[in-house]
């Protein structure tokens, strides 16, 4: 079957890749190419999706490949592609497995596709956001990563299961790099409006902000093998919807800042406004003394990872 435009490209079929696909299918998103290095994998992936269209009721395509000249054309290309740290390897190994895939795929998209957007997921995200802005030299607006959708629905979710609520009714903040120096800011997280700070008592809103930073770990540690992958899936086609409609949501997004937050030339989580051109702003929001100093700390550490980058020679 012919893929219409616009569509969207995924790279790697692995769990949140295919799961991604998936939901932009179900949800009436949009077509999607299907890319990995294993071959078959993807086209299985692929027939498998298809042969639920007819249950699910939609009619979205999706084929899978293991070319890069199938991704020509797409609106979007969502990356995923990359290695989960196994046993006995370190940051650093996993650092530069995943950059020097990075930078693979990215060539690829500036060649195969380079009047697209790309929405970085791979781990380290704020390392590998920048690695992909880098190299591809697409203008910052159009590369942007993955993180803060899910970070924040994972807190929307604690706070909604201890005021016993619907998580769509909460409303969270969390900014900065996706790692243990995340800040969640609870001075802006709200249900129904009210401010949550008002519902729950700081010790237990503190115990959601660290559960909130350790919310990756924790899936991990159940799971045994692999990581959370339903949850990254469901933040990857929020973030599609307004690339593609155009409608100018804000979402929490890993952006390129130039000065914005009084941060320069790295990519960190912030709100912004995404549509068709990627990142059209970086809203800025007011913060406490205490969440500004988190910020800076957060920030210190990913311009120590770009500087690590570039020791290992992958900058
Ligand atoms: O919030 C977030 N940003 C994240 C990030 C949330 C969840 C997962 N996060 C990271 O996404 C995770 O730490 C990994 O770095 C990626 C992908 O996680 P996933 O769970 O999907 O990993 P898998 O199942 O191992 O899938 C990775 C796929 C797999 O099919 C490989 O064959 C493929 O990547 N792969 C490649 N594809 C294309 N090109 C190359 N070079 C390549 N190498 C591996």
């Amino acid at each position: 079957m012919k893929i219409r435009k616009p569509f969207v490209a995924v790279i790697g079929a692995g769990q949140v890749g295919a799961t991604a696909a998936q939901r932009i299918l179900e949800k009436g998103l949009s077509d999607v190419v299907l890319f990995d290095v294993v071959q078959g994998m993807p086209q299985g992936k692929a027939l498998d999706l298809m042969e639920s269209a007819p249950i699910e009721g939609h009619d979205k395509r999706i084929v899978g490949t293991n070319e890069y000249k199938d991704v020509a054309g797409a609106e979007i290309v969502v990356v995923t592609a990359g290695l989960p740290r196994k046993p006995g390897m370190t940051r650093e190994d996993l650092l530069s497995l995943n950059a020097k895939i990075i930078k693979e795929v990215c060539l690829n998209i500036k060649q195969y596709a380079p009047d697209s957007k790309v929405m970085v997921v791979t781990n380290p995200l704020d390392l590998m956001t920048y690695l992909a802005f880098k190299t591809t030299g697409f203008n910052p607006e159009r590369v942007f990563g993955m993180a803060g959708v899910l970070d924040t629905a994972r807190m929307r979710y604690f706070i909604a299961e201890r005021l016993e609520t619907r998580p769509g009714e909460v409303n969270a903040v969390v900014l900065g790099g996706h790692g243990d120096l995340m800040v969640p800011v609870s001075s802006h997280s709200t249900f129904k409006n009210k401010p949550v700070k008002e519902l729950i008592p700081s010790q237990e809103l503190a115990q959601i902000e660290q559960r909130t930073r350790d919310g990756g770990a924790e899936v991990v540690a159940l799971l045994k093998t692999g990581s959370a992958f339903y949850a990254p899936a469901s933040s990857v086609a929020e973030m599609v919807k307004p690339l593609l409609s155009d409608e100018k949501k804000t979402l929490p997004v890993c952006a390129y800042l130039n000065g914005e937050y009084g941060i320069q030339d790295i990519y960190f989580g912030v709100p912004a406004e995404l549509g068709k051109k990627g990142v059209e702003r970086v809203v800025t929001i007011s913060l406490t003394a205490d969440e500004k100093k988190a910020l800076e700390l957060s920030a210190h550490k990913v311009k120590q990872g770009i500087e690590e980058l570039k020791s290992l020679g992958l900058l």
